[in-house]
């Protein structure tokens, strides 16, 4: 079943490599405990196998924590190892054909990156949109340009969904994209690479709760 209630206010997008050589369960861990609502377990490297056995192992982390686990663009390793859902780009299986897949049940999040993919997906019956990058980032270089703070007030008026921040967010602006719409921030380097991931998690909600009182 789909759970009744997604946070997706701090949402966590791993990325190995941005462990900075520690281990990503570890900092899955801390960030789980620390306050966010949804995990992304996102591996442009690993083998299938890698990918299926470290899911599980971060599986055991979310569910004992009672948050989603979502896998990026793979459908396939998301039924493997029994996640909550997906999360496919412009470039992965075509959105229709996951839903049919994986059902009404499980979260299917989209990434947009233009305008006329923002409207088209009014259409969809996805869960959420990750609309980015917001800002410059270093993690994702095939994109184009930012949204921006302007971006993000235009596609919450335009979008009829769940809208999730992604690319350059940290705890200095989160806020301005809370306040210009934006439902929830999906983070990467901001956690991942923090010398604390707890403490940038905790961080990462303060900025989000003033972001929402200022909207
Ligand atoms: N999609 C758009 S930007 C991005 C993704 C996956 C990367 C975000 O990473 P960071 O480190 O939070 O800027
Ligand atoms: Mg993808």
């Amino acid at each position: 079943m789909k759970p009744a209630h997604v946070d997706y206010r701090v949402y966590l997008v791993t990325d190995r490599p941005l462990c900075l050589g520690r281990d990503l369960l570890d900092i899955v861990r801390q960030a789980v405990h620390a306050g966010v609502g949804l995990v992304q377990l996102r591996e442009k490297q690993a083998s299938t196998r890698a990918f299926v056995e470290l899911g599980r192992s971060v599986r055991a982390i979310t569910s004992k924590a009672s948050i989603p686990l979502l896998i990026n663009d793979r459908i396939d390793v998301a039924l493997a190892v029994g996640a909550d859902g997906v999360h496919i780009g412009q470039s992965d299986m075509p959105f229709a054909d996951a839903r049919k897949i994986l059902g009404p049940d499980k979260i299917v999040g989209l990434s947009i990156d233009t305008w006329e993919q923002l409207l088209q997906a009014n259409q969809l019956d996805l869960d959420y949109l990750g609309i980015g990058p917001v800002f410059p980032t270093t993690t994702k270089t095939d994109t184009s340009g930012e949204w921006g703070i302007a971006g993000i007030t235009r596609a919450r008026a335009a979008s009829v969904h769940t809208l999730v921040g992604i690319g350059g967010i940290t705890k200095d602006n989160a806020g301005q994209v809370i306040g210009a719409g934006a439902h929830g921030i999906a983070v990467v380097s901001a956690i991942c690479s923090a010398p604390s991931p707890a403490r940038a998690v905790k961080d990462l909600r303060t900025a989000v709760e003033q972001g929402r009182r200022s909207y």
